[in-house]
């Protein structure tokens, strides 16, 4: 095949292959020690992986059942979840560590087995114990079950997945670890991945005059990407694998755990072009050197392209990347999506019975005995919700402690439905300035509270932004469902900002994982119709692990099918 940047065909779509009967698909993950080439420097280091970064995708039709064997081979302690699939009926199988299950150890294996009934789009799975994410993940497609024609957009002529990433020359449970000991945040990554690869060197070949689905997911541990494609535009037809009305745009935004499809017409001049990713950085004040300010790309060549009459391949066509704060294109891209609603799919619940008004964002602490190398004459800065900094039980898993009817010792049923205090949440002038501004920002210690929910409770959560360190935007992901994002806005909810706060109850986006405007707000509803403990926290594993996240605790129903089913035989113990 010709041209000179050319590696990989984009798959072209079959849909002929499309089946008729729901099947098993089935993976056997290794997850193990490889040895792996550094980007910024010379050699290789040691990282945890399945087969590589990214491992395996999954794929699997509408209604399939996905089995997969997670062998560990590692020295870490390790569980996988499955981001954005439901787990309706198997709760045991969703994975955050100490939430859902003990982690799988050294030498030991678990079977995942779950359906994908009712979800169709690009999700994806991640290692979801310590920071290994970071090198432990994949993604995951459901392609809609019904043969030519089922995709509720025009049918493209090939896909790609286009995975980003973090990456660090550098042991990153090493990197955790000393974190965790000196109370502070790991630094910023060494480079930005697409695919896996760095910078220029992942390839993406299109035909002229065709229409590809990109399936970009974010797997960054702690960074938000603008992502453009030099001389295209973009359809946004599903953020999250939930469908959305055709959204036109030359920039995707996408937070820590978020998806976007977007279809893309190869219909430029044929030649090469980069595609870019740069990030969104949301903290307000904006910390220098937290943060890795590259723009990272890949390359998208046409096939067949003539060659250049002198021979030379002429540059790629390179695009103009936002300012790393641009949050104005951050808010136009989150807040330009509504749904596609179709027949037969859930809509927003209207009324809703049970209201929460939970704040979200950093505040102070004190370095704790453990942390060795802290420095105890300076605040730490950890995360809370509510001003509860969550923190996982270390002797029971949270749903083997429901299960079993024994709370006691691992975890308190009393997660507030309102900050302790109410204040100027985003006024950071006031907080910084005002008297009580000390006071306020202390945050408790480690507490593990979960939220009850009866069964089919209609539930709206305002999640407010605080400023008591710095604003910013916490990309909050909920396992065990999908929400409808009815409203969001910047300020305090409530504050009068009228026209935001009206509330979309016709056709709002529904997401897993909500970016919360930084020193804004948002407001999401979801049915409590899946009884589990599932975990609903931030998507930056730097705010997760010192505390930003809580668990609801959704009650049985009173069907056999609504009821918890009993664990796996081979769950892992702790
Ligand atoms: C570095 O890692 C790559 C990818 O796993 C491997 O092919 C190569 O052999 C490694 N090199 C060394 C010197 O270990
Ligand atoms: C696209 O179609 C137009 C019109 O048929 C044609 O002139 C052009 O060469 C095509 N481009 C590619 C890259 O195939
Ligand atoms: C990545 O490649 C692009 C295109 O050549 C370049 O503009 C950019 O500076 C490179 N980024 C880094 C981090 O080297
Ligand atoms: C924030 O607080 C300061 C100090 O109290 C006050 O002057 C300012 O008006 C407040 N800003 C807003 C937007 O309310
Ligand atoms: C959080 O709780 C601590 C005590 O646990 C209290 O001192 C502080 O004022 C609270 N902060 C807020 C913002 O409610
Ligand atoms: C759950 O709520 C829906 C909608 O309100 C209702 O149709 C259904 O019967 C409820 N199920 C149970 C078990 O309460
Ligand atoms: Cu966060």
């Amino acid at each position: 095949m010709p041209g000179s940047c050319l590696i990989l065909l984009l798959a072209a779509v079959s849909s002929a292959a499309a089946l008729a009967h729901a099947a098993t698909v089935e993976h056997t993950f290794n997850v193990a020690t490889l040895s792996w080439p550094r980007i910024c420097q010379p050699g290789n280091i040691s990282i945890t992986a399945v087969d590589g970064v990214p491992g395996p995708v999954i794929e699997a039709y509408e209604g399939d059942t996905v089995v997969v064997h997670v062998i560990n081979d590692s020295p870490y302690d390790v569980t996988i979840h499955w981001h954005g699939v439901f787990q309706r009926g198997t709760p045991w199988a969703d994975g955050p560590s100490m939430v859902t299950q003990c982690p799988i150890r050294p030498g030991s294996s678990y079977t995942y087995r779950f359906s994908v009934a009712g979800q169709e789009g690009t999700l994806w799975w991640h290692a979801h114990s310590s920071f290994l994410r970071a090198t432990v993940h994949g993604a995951l497609i459901i392609r809609p079950r019904l043969a030519a024609g089922a995709y509720p957009f025009p049918q493209p002529d090939g896909e790609a997945v286009v995975l980003l990433g973090e990456w660090w020359d550098a042991d990153i449970v090493l990197l955790e670890r000393q974190a965790f000991l000196s109370g502070t945040q790991i630094p910023s990554a060494d480079a930005y991945t697409i695919n896996g690869k760095p910078n220029r060197t992942e390839k993406f070949s299109m035909r002229g005059n065709s229409t590809y689905l990109l399936r970009i997911i974010n797997a960054a541990l702690n960074t938000a990407f603008f992502f453009k494609v030099a001389g295209h535009t973009f359809t946004v037809v599903a953020a999250d694998a939930s469908y959305t009305s055709p959204y036109e745009t030359d920039v995707i935004v996408i937070a820590p755990g978020q998806t976007v499809d977007a279809l893309m017409a190869a219909d430029a001049t044929p030649g090469c072009y980069y595609m870019a990713i740069s990030s969104y950085q949301s903290a307000i004040p904006l910390r220098p050197g937290s943060f890795n300010g590259d723009v990272t790309t890949a390359v998208v060549e046409y096939v067949g392209a003539a060659p250049a009459p002198d021979g030379q391949q002429a540059a790629p066509a390179q695009p103009e990347m936002p300012e790393l704060t641009d949050t104005a294109t951050a808010n136009r891209f989150y807040t330009g999506m509504i749904a596609l609603v179709l027949p037969g799919r859930p809509t927003v619940p209207l009324a809703v019975d049970t209201r929460m008004f939970v704040t979200v964002g950093l505040g102070f602490s004190s370095c704790q005995p453990e942390q060795t190398t802290c420095n105890r004459n300076v605040p730490v800065v950890v995360a809370s919700m509510n001003n509860e900094s969550f923190t996982r039980p270390t002797t029971t898993s949270l749903l083997d402690a429901r299960y079993g009817n024994a709370p006691d010792g691992v975890y308190t049923s009393d997660f507030p439905d309102r900050p302790p205090l109410a204040f100027d949440y985003t006024n950071a002038t006031e907080l910084v300035a005002g008297s009580v501004a000390a006071a306020l920002s202390s945050t408790g210690r480690p507490t593990t509270k979960v939220r009850a929910l009866r069964y089919n409770a209609t539930v709206e959560v305002v999640l407010q932004n605080t400023a008591l360190v710095g604003r910013e935007s916490h990309p909050m992901h909920l396992h065990g469902f999908n929400f409808f994002v009815v409203a969001q806005g910047f300020g305090n909810y409530g504050g009068g900002a009228a026209a935001s706060e009206r509330l979309n109850l016709v056709n709002p986006q529904q997401r897993n994982t909500i970016a919360v405007p930084t020193g804004g707000w948002a407001v999401i509803r979801f049915v409590a119709d899946n009884p589990g403990m599932w975990f609903m926290h931030c998507h930056i594993d730097s705010h997760l692990s010192t505390g930003l996240a809580m668990v609801f605790e959704v009650e049985d129903g009173p069907t056999p099918d609504t009821k918890l089913p009993p664990p796996p035989p081979d769950l892992p113990r702790c």
